[in-house]
């Protein structure tokens, strides 16, 4: 029997397993106990991991559908499809330019295949291409660059257990990071609190200390108010504010407009603030941790920002336990946000900063001229982009968006616009695959090679754990012999395999926050895992196994000050109205669901253990109210004009007037809304207006 250490490929913390392989088989999956993330751990995801591609087993050959549409895509040899499908992609490109092809990656696949389709797309055929880190973490992308100065996120994990007081926003790791409440759990302060805000009694909000239920999306007003309070109280770090922070002054003023009168916008009462106020107070390291209710709204990077303003002002940052700290979703979603080629050129910085251009292009070894001169169209442009008929072919990625994408009708109208729609996924059945001219299979993360970057910022090597048999692709196979007959020729020197690909993004890296030159490719293999920054001469015998930023209060702005960055709440742009009197929060079901629930229900346990039936929570009183039964069939009305069927399930874990769907049923995101924040363009997926008939059956 051997022994294989790999890496999750679920979740953002990116846990280490062992698999146990005999004959080509895995007999068992256990969590490495030596892995500082996960110590032994892991939840039920990753133990079933070893089911993947067994129980529904993926296509051999790829799908390929000569004409245009209409007629059933056939099964056709691997060369004959990737020429085919390169040689359409150049028909579209030569009559309609170079940015009528478009693609949608992912936050799921690692490093160095996320960078070579960046290379393919972006440096070669000068195509947009965005990631569904969009519908997740874009909103902490763009909070962490103004404030900090680069998207570098503060935290370690260990963070989590050194800090008294926990505040967790818009986040339910007990179902989402089940890891992390473990290490939650784990924490032995003396005085240990933890907080959570959260509109709903989510899951993590039963089992903390205290919950703040307050209005959805009043949080930045919220976070307003209490900075206020703790100027007002002088509970507030004048000297971290003066060495370390600009821009505070303009903030104090700027509060003057959230005097305590303002508390009942949030819909908690003013003692409540002033008791949160007080428990940040007391607290010696306090850390505030967020997600996707922050993240995916329609002021979400400005509420980000004022969590970060309130750790700054609070001098919460840069020690132990403390932090603003974003936790991501998708096991590499930071992989993603640096080396995609998408957001930023690799390694971070802009496409139009002339020492970045350089820099790169030296790294790659290109001329400059391949590098792309402005960021991607984000996701929501590429898809209007099709539907107004300028984006004509549609590679996508690893992701789901006929499920997952807001408001999917406006997905489902592109994919019947566009000339040629290419999706590569595990699976030829999932809600996209369905519709694709062409569908590529691929090989799970089981048979791949290459790098992880997890929540707090570290590397993990993602290794094969079964061989990969002849005629199987991985993502990069296919991106590799797709720039070939594209005809990229030499541009492809030094993108031949994962590490050759690793060390081109090492060179990259150098000097950025994220420098990872120290790295060496097989030191992941088995490894702890390596934290960035990680530059060359770094030695790991000299670090600690988890090490946190700004220690020395340096941030990446060219003051190197972080920066109190606000701005006047935003009226809300669907407030409830008397057609749509309830509120409908969207997010993660079970700890055993994941997304739109391709992998997932490969877990036979999970399948039994959860409805079939897309549901929605509704509070006793609002069922009372609208005489509804518990299992009650209902149809949901959305402000985007459609509607869903769902069945009630009556709890106490909602507030009245407020309904809860997990987003694992494809009903869901025909009802959210096109509405996003203003400066990163993530969906708010959290907030739409519905109303509510009963079913005729
Ligand atoms: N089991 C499982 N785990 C997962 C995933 C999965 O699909 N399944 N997905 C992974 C991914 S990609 C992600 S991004 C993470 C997401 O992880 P989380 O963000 O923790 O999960 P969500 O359920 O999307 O949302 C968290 C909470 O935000 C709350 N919320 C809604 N509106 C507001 C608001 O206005 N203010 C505040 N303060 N809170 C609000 C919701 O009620 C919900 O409890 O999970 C990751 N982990
Ligand atoms: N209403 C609502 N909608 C949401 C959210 C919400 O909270 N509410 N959350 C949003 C968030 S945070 C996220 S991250 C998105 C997630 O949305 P998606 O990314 O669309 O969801 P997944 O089901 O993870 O889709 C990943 C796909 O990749 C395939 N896959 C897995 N591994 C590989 C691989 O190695 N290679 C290839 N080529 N394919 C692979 C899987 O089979 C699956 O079909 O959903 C968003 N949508
Ligand atoms: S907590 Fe996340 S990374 Fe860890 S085993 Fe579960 S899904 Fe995988
Ligand atoms: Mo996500």
């Amino acid at each position: 029997m051997t022994i294989i250490q790999s890496t999750c490929n679920y979740c953002a913390l990116a846990c280490n397993l062992d698999f146990e392989v005999q004959e080509d088989q895995i007999v068992n999956v256990v969590p490495t106990k030596h892995y500082p993330v996960n110590k032994g751990f892991s939840c039920i995801k990753g133990l079933f991991l070893k089911q993947q591609q067994q129980v529904f087993k993926p296509i051999e050959k790829p799908l390929f559908r000569q004409d245009a549409r209409g007629a059933e895509p056939q099964e056709v040899p691997w060369i004959e499809a990737i020429d085919q499908t390169a040689k359409r992609l150049k028909e579209i490109t030569k009559r309609y330019g170079s940015e009528s092809i478009a693609g949608i990656s992912t936050g799921q696949i690692p490093t160095e295949e996320m960078a070579l389709f960046g290379h393919v797309m972006r440096n070669y055929l000068k195509a947009n291409l965005d990631g569904n880190t969009r519908l997740c973490m874009a909103t902490s992308v763009v909070a962490h660059k103004q404030s900090f100065g680069f998207d570098a996120p503060p935290y370690a994990l260990q963070d989590i257990e050194e800090s008294d007081t926990i505040i967790l926003i818009g986040a339910n790791p007990v179902v989402a990071h089940p890891v992390l409440w473990g290490r939650i759990r784990q924490n032995q302060q003396p005085n240990k609190k933890v907080i959570v805000i959260d509109p709903r009694r989510s899951e993590t909000a039963i089992q903390a200390d205290e919950h703040y239920a307050l209005k959805a999306k009043s949080d930045l007003v919220l976070f307003y108010l209490l900075a206020n309070v703790l100027i007002e109280k002088g509970w507030i770090d004048d000297a971290y504010i003066r060495q370390h922070t600009e821009n505070f002054d303009q903030f104090r003023t700027f509060l003057q407009e959230y005097p305590l009168t303002k508390a009942p916008m949030t819909g908690l009462t003013e003692t409540q603030i002033v008791r949160l106020a007080q428990q940040i107070h007391e607290g010696k390291r306090v850390s505030f941790w967020w997600t996707m209710g922050i993240n995916q709204g329609y002021e979400a990077v400005r509420t980000a920002q004022a969590i970060i303003n309130l750790a700054l002002m609070t001098g919460n940052i840069g020690r132990k336990g403390t932090g603003a700290n974003s936790l991501t979703g998708q096991s590499n979603a930071m992989g993603s946000r640096l080396f995609s080629n998408t957001a930023g050129l690799y390694g971070g910085g802009d496409f139009d900063n002339p020492l970045r251009r350089q820099v790169v292009a030296k790294a790659l070894n290109i001329e400059e001229h391949w590098l792309p001169e402005k960021p991607t169209l984000p996701y929501d442009q590429i898809i209007e982009q099709i539907n107004q008929g300028k984006i004509k072919a549609l590679w996508v990625v690893a992701t789901n968006p006929a499920h997952s994408w807001t408001n999917s009708e406006s997905f489902q109208e592109a994919m019947n616009k566009l000339e040629m729609l290419i999706v590569q996924d595990l699976y030829a059945d999932t809600m996209t695959a369905k519709t694709a001219d062409v569908f590529f299979p691929v090989v799970s993360g089981l048979k791949k090679t290459g790098t992880y970057i997890n929540t707090e910022r570290r590397l993990s090597g993602l290794r094969p754990v079964l061989p990969k048999k002849v005629d199987e692709y991985s993502d990069f196979d296919i991106f590799f012999a797709m720039g070939k007959a594209l005809g990229m020729g030499s541009l492809l020197d030094g993108w031949e395999t994962p590490q050759s690909v690793f060390e081109l993004l090492k060179k990259c890296s150098a000097n950025m926050p994220c420098d990872i030159t120290g790295v060496a490719y097989e030191q992941l293999t088995s490894s702890k895992g390596i934290q960035w920054p990680f530059p060359k001469g770094s030695q790991l015998e000299n670090l600690p196994d988890e090490r946190r930023l700004y220690e020395d209060g340096q941030y990446f702005t060219p003051s190197k000050k972080a920066q109190f960055i606000f701005e006047k709440e935003r009226p809300n742009p669907l407030p409830l109205t008397e057609d749509y009197p309830l509120m409908l929060n969207t997010g993660r079901g079970t700890v055993g669901q994941w997304h739109t629930e391709t992998r997932t229900r490969e877990i036979k346990e999970v399948k039994e253990a959860t409805e079939r039936q897309a549901h929605v929570l509704i509070h006793p009183n609002t069922a009372k109210q609208l005489e509804v039964k518990n299992q009650e069939l209902l149809r949901l009305f959305s402000v985007n004009g459609q509607n869903a069927r769902f069945a009630a399930k009556i709890s106490r874990f909602v507030q009245e007037g407020e309904l809860y769907a997990p987003m694992h049923y494809p009903e869901v995101n025909q009802l959210t809304p096109a509405l996003y924040d203003a400066y990163s363009k993530e969906p708010s997926y959290k907030s739409t207006p519905v109303r509510l008939m009963k079913e005729q059956s």
